[in-house]
């Protein structure tokens, strides 16, 4: 990690608590805690407060994690509840009354509901609670310098794993076989697994989120992998469909309409394009094919430390992408009772177009 960036990630966050009145803020979602502390381990809480409340940054873990958020987490107060703190929402409480915060943001989208009541039943009204995914997602989407390096190697990486996974495919593997292979090359590479891979073979491939079972692969069909490396936490997302032998008129002229698409979509992204635009241009292209009833799933999303994040593709996504975003463009095509095929890249979007961070060929790759 950059040294600074920490630092200057809380100041950025301050400016913003600023803005909308949040005194103290209320953080555990795993990636806005390694977002805003750089630690790595689970069940762990920031208690950040603002400017007039002190400047406080309180990292709040029990003692499994107390000495790794020490080593990690050099911008922050270490503190154990049920340790030198009383338990969870009581210490909070306790903390928040002395930065004199009055209102506290807390994550709505990720807190659990107990958590939610305690605190509300423990501070007796003298703090009011006020939602504030919407200012982390506003940090988060748009990626720093370093986080796209590291963006960039897990995708490398992926790169990597593919070609190396290509040289194992053939008739007779299991989908399971192929899905174990994966592991082992993103072992190989020093990473791990960025979400369970889909490995999908002939019909099954109509299920765009199918999971690997004991289907052997034939000949005559396609094989359709989703996966990627998490490298330092970053995520990457590929797809590619290859195809089992020689493919008949069918199979090309369906691969090459999800080809079309996906490129024509990655022609046409910019900082400043709305997120439902960018899905029409696929959608529509694959609808006047005759295809749009088979294009279930939105064009694409987000991706950093959580593998589905802001900014969505879809088409009721009214987010302009920001430039430094990070998205994956993933049109697909599925027909039961025969097949599917996607092709996904994940990709940075710049001031003018984008860059794709996958090297792996798109060409209808035959096994
Ligand atoms: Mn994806």
């Amino acid at each position: 990690m950059e040294k600074n960036a920490i630092e200057i990630r809380l100041e950025k966050l301050r400016r913003r608590m600023s803005a909308q009145k949040i005194d103290a803020l209320f953080l555990l979602d795993p990636a806005n805690v390694r977002y805003l502390s750089d630690f790595t381990g689970e069940d762990s809480y920031l208690l950040i407060s603002s400017k007039s409340c002190g400047e406080k940054n309180y990292f709040i873990t029990d003692s499994r994690y107390t000495e790794q958020a020490a080593e990690q987490c050099k911008s922050y107060e270490v503190l154990t509840h049920r340790g030198d703190l009383p338990p969870l929402p009581e210490a909070v409480v306790m903390l928040c009354k002395e930065m004199g915060a009055q209102t506290l943001g807390f994550e709505k989208m990720h807190i659990p509901y107990h958590l939610y009541e305690s605190l509300q039943n423990t501070c007796a009204s003298s703090l009011s609670f006020v939602s504030a995914d919407s200012l982390l997602q506003e940090l988060r989407v748009v990626k720093d310098e370093w986080e796209i390096s590291l963006l960039r190697q897990a995708c490398r990486y992926t790169d990597q794993v593919f070609s190396a996974v290509c040289e194992f495919i053939q008739a007779g593997k299991t989908e399971k076989e192929i899905e174990w292979q994966l592991f082992c090359l993103f072992h190989e590479m020093g990473c791990s697994s960025s979400f369970p891979p889909i490995v999908v073979s002939g019909p099954r491939g109509a299920m765009p989120h199918g999971q690997a079972t004991d289907k052997p692969l034939q000949n005559g069909e396609f094989l359709t992998m989703d996966f990627g490396c998490m490298y330092q936490g970053y995520h990457a997302d590929i797809t590619r469909t290859v195809y089992i032998g020689t493919p008949d008129q069918r199979a090309k002229e369906i691969y090459r309409i999800v080809l079309e698409a996906n490129l024509r979509a990655e022609a046409a992204v910019k900082a400043g394009i709305r997120g439902d635009e960018l899905d029409a241009v696929a959608r529509e292209y694959i609808t006047t094919q005759g295809y749009g009833k088979n294009f279930g799933h939105s064009l694409g999303h987000g991706v950093g430390l959580d593998i589905h994040e802001q900014p969505f593709v879809s088409a009721r996504s009214q987010m302009l992408l920001p430039a430094n975003s990070l998205i994956t463009i993933e049109p697909g095509i599925y027909i039961p009772g025969w097949g599917g095929i996607r092709i996904e890249d994940t990709i940075l979007v710049k001031e003018e177009g984008m860059e794709n961070l996958f090297l792996s060929s798109k060409e209808l790759l035959c096994l």
